[in-house]
């Protein structure tokens, strides 16, 4: 174990944008560790079940997980291996508009399992494992009653699984892994409306969220919600080894002991005060916020208003009122509305600030 510097000239320009806004940090993640290299991580076993099908079996190796049960077994993992091409990574503020909800009641989603280089910040790259390319993969929106037909073909040479929280399904067979080259398919009907989260559920979990294999899925209810401006914010948090050539692994040691060097909202730390999310004077405004962790959680706030409705569970029913900061669990997901009536500009925030001023903080300006 070494200490090892995280690039400094991001986090510099991170501590100013925050500065900005009268958020400093103190030296937080000073001291960075590498991870030792261990048993790179084992093959799945296939299993055939109700509501899912693979189209070929994957080779028997070193089998680890083969349920794609929870991380329950201890191994030491080697940080992400370094993908290529760090420079073609470009920067982009990741889009928290909910997507509209699509006419069809039936979605058929066909997504790819990758490792590539994404660029976090202008300055900061890491070796990210992803669905469809980006962290956190797309938005999903549906309908509860709504048909899914999902299927993952992974393109990387560590076996990958998709595990949705909307679905209720036997989880020995839809979301085992497969490997490279391989696809699961599988088909489900979300019964309760809300955010919910969707994660790659392979052995050690933990490094599949943590490196980047994150995103939301959104139910509406029967009856639409009230009209709104409406965003997705997926918290997650990082855990980065020193850069190989301009890129960050993700370490798999910092990951276990919780202290992690970037907490954001949709993957980019700060972006939403570099680009504010904007609505204007009276707008109803609606965040879906999904915890992704791993491991840390998000205490929802935005500093200058309140919250007229939280909904807890599926909505409306689960509708708590006159609220301040509510507690979003790692793996959960909840429902924040306001009504924007007065114009400024107003940050959103985790409230717990040692991982809030570690970038999950944004701006929402209400326009006069
Ligand atoms: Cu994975």
């Amino acid at each position: 174990m070494s200490d090892i510097p995280v690039e400094p000239l991001a986090r510099r320009r991170f501590l100013a944008r925050l500065s900005s806004l009268g958020l400093i940090i103190p030296a937080a993640g000073s001291a960075l560790t590498s991870c030792t290299q261990g048993t790179p991580n084992g093959s799945d076993t296939n299993r055939r079940g109700s509501g899912a099908t693979t189209n070929q079996q994957p080779p028997r190796q070193a089998v680890h997980n083969p349920d794609s049960r929870l991380d329950t077994v201890h191994l030491t993992h080697p940080t992400t291996s370094v993908p290529p091409g760090a420079a073609n990574a470009t920067y982009a503020r990741y889009d928290p508009t909910l997507p509209p909800l699509p006419k069809q009641r039936t979605q058929t989603l066909n997504w790819r399992a990758q490792a590539l280089p994404v660029r976090l910040a202008p300055d900061l790259v890491v070796a990210a494992w992803t669905f469809e390319g980006n962290l956190p993969g797309p938005i999903v929106r549906c309908r509860v009653g709504d048909t899914i037909h999902f299927t993952l073909t992974n393109e990387h040479d560590v076996p990958h699984s998709m595990d949705f929280h909307a679905a209720q399904i036997d989880p020995k067979s839809a979301f085992r892994s497969v490997a490279k080259g391989q696809s699961v398919s599988y088909t489900f009907s979300p019964r309760y409306a809300g955010a919910f989260l969707y994660h790659c559920g392979s052995s050690p979990v933990l490094m599949h969220i943590g490196s980047g294999m994150v995103g939301a899925i959104i139910v509406d209810p029967p009856t639409p919600l009230p009209p709104a401006k409406e965003f997705v914010l997926v918290q997650t948090e990082y855990y980065l080894g020193a850069a190989v050539n301009g890129v960050h692994p993700f370490d798999y040691t910092k990951m276990l002991a919780t202290l992690p060097d970037y907490v954001t909202f949709n993957g980019r730390p700060g972006q939403y005060q570099t680009e504010p999310i904007r609505v204007k004077r009276g707008d109803r405004v609606r965040f879906y916020v999904v915890d992704a962790g791993p491991t840390v959680p998000c205490a929802f706030h935005i500093v200058g208003e309140q919250f007229d409705t939280v909904y807890l569970g599926a909505p409306p029913a689960s509708a708590i009122h006159g609220v301040q900061t509510y507690n979003v669990a790692a793996g959960g997901g909840m429902i924040f509305e306001l009504v924007a009536d007065v114009p400024g500009e107003f940050p959103f925030v985790n409230h717990g600030f040692g991982h809030g001023q570690k970038g999950a903080i944004g701006v929402l300006v209400v326009e006069a």
